[in-house]
This record gives C-alpha cells, structure tokens and sequence, in this order.
C-alpha cells in the first residue's frame, strides 16, 4: 500500500486534515483503531470557534452545521447565583461559536471523505510509524486478519492523547511540559430542551458547573466533582440537584430530563516540544491537551492540521519545504496562547482545593475583574471566539 500522506486516528484532527489535503489534490489514508460507528458517537465537544466554522464553510463540508448548529453570540459566566453575559458579538467586531457536536463534525467529515473516493481504514490495530527518521516511512497495521505496510512521504499523527505516535520519537528529542488539575468534570446528556439559550458557566462554593446545549430537545451539562470520585457515586437525581444548587440564580429555573448518557473527564494541560520529527508530525490532542473549560481542544486541532495541510501543499506542489520546517514553531505560538486561557478559565471557575485562603481570595478577586471590566470581557470574548489563525 502507497500513498502521499499516512494519517493515524480518525478524530477531528486526522479527518480535517485528510479533508483538507484532498482539497488540495493530495492524497492519503487514515488509519484508525476503532469502528466507524464508535468514533461517530463518542460525545466529547461542542463549541466550535469562528475560525472553525468558516474553514469547515469554506472547503465544502459545513452544509449540515450550517443548517443544525446553533450560532451564539455570547456566554454567561456566573460568580455565586450573579450572571454576567460576555458579548462576543459586540466586543469582537462580530465575531462569534457555533454550538455542534464533534461527533457530527466527525460524521460529516468521514462522509465527505467516502463520498469523495478517500480512504479509511476502521478497526485497523497495532499501528506503528517506522523509519519516521529517513525518506521513507511507513506505518504498519493489522486490518481485516491481514499485516499491512503503508509507505507513505510523512505521517501525520493523529491519534490523541493515548496515541502510539508520540511514544515512537526517539528519548531525549521532545521537551513535555504539563500539569494535573485536582479536579474532574462529571458530563452528561439530558433529553430536555436547554434551560437557556447561551452556554452558563457557572462557579459556585459547592464547585463548578456547565449548561451546554445540543439540540433544542437535548441539554449538555458538566458539574465539577474530585477526580478519585466513582460515577457510581453519581444517580441521576444527585446530578440533577447538584446542578439545581450550583447554577442556580435569581428569577432563573432549570428544567430537568431523563439523563441518557454520563461520562467523567480528569483534567490536565500538556504540551510536546517540538510537534515534529523527521518525518512524522503530531497534530491535536497528539500533542497538546487543553482542560474542556476554554472549549478549545478541537479547535486547536483543527488549527493544527490546517497549518499542515498548508504546509504540505507547498511541499507536494512547489518542493517548497520552509511551511513543514516552520510547523512546530507555528503551532506552538497558538498552543501556548490556547494553554494560558483554557488554565485562566478553568482557575477561574473550579473550586480549588482547601488550603490555600491567599489563591482563593486571588480568585474572587479576579471573578470581580470579569464582572466589572470591559477589558477583561473583551479579553475573554476575543480568547473564547478563537483568535485568527496568521
Ligand atoms: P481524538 O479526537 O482523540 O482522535 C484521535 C483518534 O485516534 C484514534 N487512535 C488510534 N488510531 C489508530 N491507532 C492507534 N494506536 C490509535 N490511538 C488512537 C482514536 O480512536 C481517535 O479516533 O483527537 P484529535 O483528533 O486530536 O481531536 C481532539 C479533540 O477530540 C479534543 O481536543 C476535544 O474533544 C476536547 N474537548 C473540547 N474541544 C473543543 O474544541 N470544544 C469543546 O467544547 C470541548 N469540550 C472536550 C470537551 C473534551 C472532552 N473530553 C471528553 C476529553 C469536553 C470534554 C468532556
Ligand atoms: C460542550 O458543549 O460539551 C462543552 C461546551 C463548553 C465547554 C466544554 C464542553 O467549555
């Protein structure tokens, strides 16, 4: 098997970017682990950022976002029951998120991808990238009983956190950089119509929580809770009280609803430097994990892979190789910028843990900043909308 550009994992990353490389007449194969069915239902994101929106517009694949997503023009950021709305719309210059689940965006990409002739491989396992040091690397993979070797010009990987990827760049060439948040986020989704019509993200002294949307008939929502603790521990009726009590405020009710799915998240930042190495290249969560509480990780891999797939087309089509020398630099200018907020968000709003009354103190301090200052607001909303790709 041959082809220009072998990408492992079939999430947003690897599936944006073999989207984007067909656009540009350059082909590749995705291999992936799981099945078709399980990677179109796995429930993770929901916000995408302008920038996402409008590439996913651009390049052909963002007819069924367009019609079923639901276009915000701000959020709510709530201190103790007291609600302020952040304006993207009018501290942005306009710019706004589309609420849409990743699992549709993944659907509408593996479509787009069949559809157009691509190639992707389910339940392909043991995926190794080998030789990534020299001219020709290949990956090799178990597909339908058969061993299979794919000689490819790169490899993108693709393949999450827990990806092989990563692990086969040699020891000493990636500095990591990372941290364990001491909490977890409890997320589940409700067949009720959403209480509100802009995300809430609400800080309360019993901890944090979310109220997210999907649809008009289905709410997603996330409460903070320890991260040794056991779904077990969690019944449907402690949920919905839990999320009664923490994003409670004046004149406001929540409707409740049957809870059909339930999931907990431990929270951490990382980043690998660099993303790249001969020629295998990280994308996504590959390389870099955001806490959820920016709403960024997505995001930040799909600007990865389109500063990729730009790369590579200069390479392919012009033998211009500076874009794919310049990969890590580029993407790491944004990972960074994206770790700051997503870490200034989450300590925003978490509880922290008992201890420590000077951050505590530092927190509420900064929670008046939000509700008072124009100037954090407007840093919030140009953060939150995804700042421009150049
Ligand atoms: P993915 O989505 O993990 O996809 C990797 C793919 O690689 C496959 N794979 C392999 N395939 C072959 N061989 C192997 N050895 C393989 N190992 C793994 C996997 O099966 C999978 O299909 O990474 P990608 O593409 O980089 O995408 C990243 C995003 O999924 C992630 O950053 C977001 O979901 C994070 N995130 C959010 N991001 C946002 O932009 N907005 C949000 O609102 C948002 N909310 C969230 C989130 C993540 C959450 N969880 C569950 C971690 C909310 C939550 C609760
Ligand atoms: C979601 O809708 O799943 C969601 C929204 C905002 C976040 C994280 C997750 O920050």
């Amino acid at each position: 098997m041959q082809t220009q550009v072998g990408i492992v994992g079939a999430g947003p990353a690897g599936l944006v970017l073999s989207h984007l490389l067909h656009v540009e007449g350059i082909d590749s194969v995705v291999i992936e682990q799981r099945s078709r069915s399980y990677v179109e239902t796995r429930i993770r994101a929901g916000v995408l950022e302008q920038g996402s929106t409008d590439l996913l517009i651009e390049t052909g694949v963002g007819g069924r976002m367009l019609a079923e997503g639901a276009v915000h023009d701000g959020v709510n950021l709530q201190f103790n029951g007291e609600r302020h709305r952040i304006d993207f719309a009018r501290l942005t210059g306009g710019r706004r998120i589309t609420v849409y689940g990743q699992q549709e965006v993944v659907k509408d990409l593996i479509a787009a991808r069949l559809d157009a002739g691509g190639t992707i491989l389910f339940e392909a396992a043991d995926a190794t990238p080998k030789d990534i040091a020299g001219e020709h690397p290949t990956i090799a993979f178990r597909h339908q009983g058969t061993d299979h070797e794919l000689a490819c010009d790169v490899i993108a990987g693709c393949d999450g956190f827990h990806g092989v990827c990563r692990g086969v760049i040699p020891a000493g060439v990636l500095s990591e950089f990372g941290r364990e948040y001491p909490f977890g986020w409890l997320g589940v989704l409700a067949t009720v119509a959403p209480s509100t019509d802009e995300l809430i993200y609400a800080f309360h002294e019993r901890g944090f929580a979310l109220h997210s949307l999907r649809s008009p008939e289905l709410s997603r929502l996330y409460v903070q809770v320890d991260p040794s603790d056991d779904i077990e521990n969690w019944s449907d009726e402690r949920i919905w009280e839990e999320l009664q009590l923490r994003l409670a405020s004046p004149g406001w009710t929540m409707t409740e609803g049957p809870i059909i799915e339930k999931a907990m998240t431990a929270m951490r930042s990382y980043v690998c430097e660099p993303m790249q190495y001969g020629r295998l290249y990280l994308a996504g969560d590959a390389a870099h994990i955001v806490p959820p509480t920016g709403a960024k990780g997505m995001n930040l891999a799909i600007a990865d892979v389109t500063i990729l797939a730009r790369a590579l087309a200069d390479w392919f089509h012009r033998g211009d190789h500076s874009g794919l020398d310049d990969y890590s630099d580029r993407c790491l200018g944004r990972v960074w910028r994206v770790q700051d907020f997503s870490n200034t968000m989450t300590e925003l709003l978490h509880v922290l843990p008992p201890g420590d009354p000077f951050a505590s103190r530092v927190q509420r301090a900064k929670q008046r900043y939000v509700a008072t200052s124009q100037a954090m607001q407007h840093t919030i909303a140009e953060n939150y909308v995804g700042l421009p790709l150049d």
